[in-house]
């Protein structure tokens, strides 16, 4: 209740806690997990915001498992979010898009039943010309009557059983973006308190947005659907907006509408981004605005992976543009 107008202060935590009452989430274990997370993004969030200072610009020399040199900050942040995560008890298996295999908690609870997936810092390659990065996180439960040992089994489920989804962008300021099949809702960290505060609840993606995004670079060699539905936006007085960090391109078609495309090119015929790091959880949240999100054949939510780094193209925004996207493709 506002106390005399003012609108309460409300963070992660308190928010989760009141929109899960009526929910199986409800037990302070959920909340308990997603401070793991809020914990781990306030240091990453640091070390972004003093790149330059702090020497963690540039590259290790390392190459990950999607074959990309891999950069200081992604060491950081995934070494944070296992560090983080890995001591709530209740996560008894972590994957991260830098890493060829998943992580099994070992200090985890018995009855550990989350599963955490996540991109600790996609886009990083931008970090040096200071253009927003972000975290992704995808949050599963184990599944029942399965081999505990099953890892891989209990990772790879259609995008439609996450229990919760969201992302950290870092960027003018630094926002915490969440569902938990609830609806989208949103906080801005306040460097004063170090606390994210809520500033955008049930977030709905607008119905229409004459904006596309996509790196027109590969035009020639997206499929002949995509490529007429390129001229056809032109024609349309589309605008194009490319930020080339998937979490920036993505909270902007979500507050602004219109529709981000990763479609297959020559040297990803499956498409570039990760199916359960990056578009089940934007797909998630995407549905949960009032958005779509479709990999050209089919909804992406209900894509049963066949491998921890499986790719996918992507078509994710306001519904009507995405099926408009769709009437060329396919
Ligand atoms: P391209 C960043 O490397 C990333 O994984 C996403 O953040 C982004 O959407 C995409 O790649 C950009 O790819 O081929 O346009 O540079």
């Amino acid at each position: 209740m506002a106390h005399k107008g003012r609108p309460p202060l409300v963070t992660v935590q308190s928010h989760i806690l009141e929109r899960q009452r009526a929910h199986p989430l409800a037990t302070g274990d959920f909340s308990w997990l997603l401070s793991g997370i809020t914990l781990a993004t306030k240091v990453i969030e640091s070390q972004v915001r003093r790149a330059g200072i702090v020497d963690v610009y540039g590259e290790t020399g390392d190459v990950n498992v999607q074959g990309e040199l891999v950069q200081k900050l992604d060491v950081i942040a995934n070494e944070t979010i296992l560090r983080s995560l890995g001591y709530r008890g209740n996560v008894g298996i972590m994957a991260s898009e830098e890493d060829d295999e998943p992580h099994i908690i070992k200090e985890a609870e018995d009855g550990a039943k989350y599963i955490v997936l996540f991109d600790p810092l996609d886009g990083s390659s931008n970090i040096d010309v200071n253009i927003s990065v972000g975290t992704i996180f995808s949050i599963l439960r184990r599944k029942p009557g399965i081999d505990r040992n099953a890892v891989n089994d209990h990772i790879l489920q259609p995008g439609v059983e996450q229990v919760a989804a969201g992302y950290v962008i870092y960027s003018s300021s630094t926002v915490f973006a969440y569902t938990t099949g609830d609806g989208v809702h949103m906080f801005t960290l306040d460097p004063l308190i170090g606390a994210y505060v809520l500033t955008r609840e049930d977030v709905r993606m607008p119905e229409k947005g004459k904006t596309y995004s996509v790196n027109e670079a590969y035009c020639r060699s997206f499929p002949e659907g995509t490529r007429r539905y390129l001229d056809w936006a032109k024609t349309a007085d589309y605008k194009l907006r490319y930020v080339g960090s998937l979490v920036a391109d993505f909270h902007r078609t979500l507050l602004r509408g219109g529709v981000f495309l990763y479609p297959p090119t020559d040297d990803a015929p499956e498409g570039k981004l990760r199916l359960l790091y990056e578009a089940n959880p934007l797909s998630f949240l995407a549905e949960q605005a009032g958005g779509a999100a479709s990999d050209g054949q089919r909804r992406i939510l209900e894509k049963v992976p066949k491998s921890l780094h499986q790719r996918t193209p992507l078509i994710v925004g306001s519904k009507s543009e995405v099926d408009r996207v769709l009437s060329f493709t396919s």
